[in-house]
């Protein structure tokens, strides 16, 4: 968002959504609906191995505004922030003789993926505004709230059966098929399910999530944007994926969920040492992940802490995900008095940090990082959010 100010509240989003629906078509838009972006607390690149996660959906949010039209043909406009793209695009509701495909501007990936993934019939047409206060290429899964946003808006149109579940799979998958990124179920499953005041554990084996508290005013849950971008549609995280498939066949296990430290080590011989320390982050994050549950509902936040810092550690040495900008930043925060833990958060290769502190450490862990860290750093201080919701459209004071 470029040369305008970065506008964060859900209320303010939807009227300046609504300002320009006005402006590019005509009256008001009849449906408004967020979805929120997320932060994953611990358990990282575990999704796709069907482990566990342990992610909170946040405030950050895609607005999407519109209505129903006449016809075939759809037009939405982002106003986003996005790269050097066309804002608006126009394309035809799907048949079953001629799908909708990906193509150009990227972004618009996303909406035609649901679109054609929706599970619900008759689509009708519509025009629509999207806006979004998630950073894009943050790695808090700007991409995933803005699949869960469209699919959302659709449920307004043409309702389906409501399983939020499905809802989230099928945003998964259009983002496989036209955005490219074979990406595991964590961020749709929280957009969709996300629960105020709490992270959520899920199984991505069951797909069963525990709601785990994480409301204490003596508490801060601080984000850190380093404003390094990653691109997931590059060969890193496909790679990744491919090589826990690969070593879990090795294995002779469904998926590295069923793996233990025992099996890695009598598979050793038949696995490349690169596979090999990737395979031992995943068993460990596994377990790390479930034990940082428990302390969370303890209230252990140093035992939480502490399980964070090793998750990191494990990403940046054994799993290699990590970058400059994210280890300064982690230590960085680790430097000062009050800090819990700190770590990178999503798919690695830039994006952001999450770090866990005593709520009267924020200035100065802001101030400290801000000190050591020679890009420029964004923080969001932030607690757990609601999944996706309708809005009014002419509320402008909702949260
Ligand atoms: C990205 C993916 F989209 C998630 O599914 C997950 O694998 C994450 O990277 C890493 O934990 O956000």
């Amino acid at each position: 968002m470029s040369g305008r100010k970065r506008v964060e509240n859900v209320g303010d989003l939807v009227a300046e959504a609504r300002r320009v629906y006005q402006q590019n078509f005509v009256g008001d838009p009849e449906v408004a609906v967020c979805a929120p972006g997320r932060v994953n607390l611990i358990g990282e690149h575990t999704d796709y191995n069907q482990g566990y996660v342990l992610p909170m959906a946040l405030h950050l949010s895609t607005v999407m505004v519109g209505s129903r039209t006449s016809g075939q043909s759809c037009s939405v406009v982002t106003i986003a922030e996005s790269a050097d793209e066309p804002k608006k695009v126009d394309f035809n509701i799907p048949s079953e003789s001629i799908p909708l495909a990906g193509g150009q501007p990227m972004w618009a990936n996303y909406v035609k993926g649901v679109v054609q993934h929706y599970r619900a019939k008759p689509l009708p047409a519509f025009k629509a505004v999207i806006a979004s206060s998630v950073p894009l290429g943050g790695g808090l899964s700007s991409s995933a709230s803005l699949e869960v946003a469209v699919y959302t808006f659709l449920q307004q149109l043409c309702p389906d059966d409501g399983d939020k579940v499905a809802k989230a799979l099928a945003c998964q998958k259009a983002e496989h098929t036209h955005a490219g990124v074979p990406c595991g179920i964590m961020d749709q499953f929280i957009s969709v399910l996300g629960k105020e005041g709490h992270a959520l554990l899920i199984d991505c084996r069951s797909l069963e999530a525990t709601a785990v508290p994480l409301v204490d005013p003596g508490l801060v849950i601080l984000i850190t944007n380093s404003n390094v971008k990653h691109a997931l549609t590059g060969s890193e995280y496909p790679s990744r994926r491919k090589q826990c498939k690969e070593a879990a066949a090795v294995m002779g296990k469904s998926s590295l969920r069923d793996a233990t430290m025992q099996d890695l080590e009598d598979a050793k011989d038949r696995l490349d040492s690169v596979t090999y320390r990737r395979v031992c982050h995943v068993i460990n994050e596994i377990e790390r992940t479930a034990k940082a549950a428990e302390a969370l509902k303890r209230g252990d936040y140093e035992e939480f802490g502490k399980l964070m810092v090793e998750s990191h550690n494990s990403l940046r040495d054994l799993y290699e995900v990590s970058c400059p900008e994210l280890d300064v930043l982690v230590l960085a925060a680790m430097e000062v008095d009050g800090v819990f833990g700190s770590r990178m958060t999503g798919g690695g290769f830039g994006g952001c940090t999450v770090s866990l502190l005593r709520s009267d450490a924020t200035e100065r862990t802001m101030k400290h990082i801000k000190e050591r860290y020679s890009g420029c750093p964004t923080f969001y201080i932030t607690t757990p959010s609601d999944g996706a919701r309708v809005l009014s459209v002419f509320e402008e004071n909702q949260q």
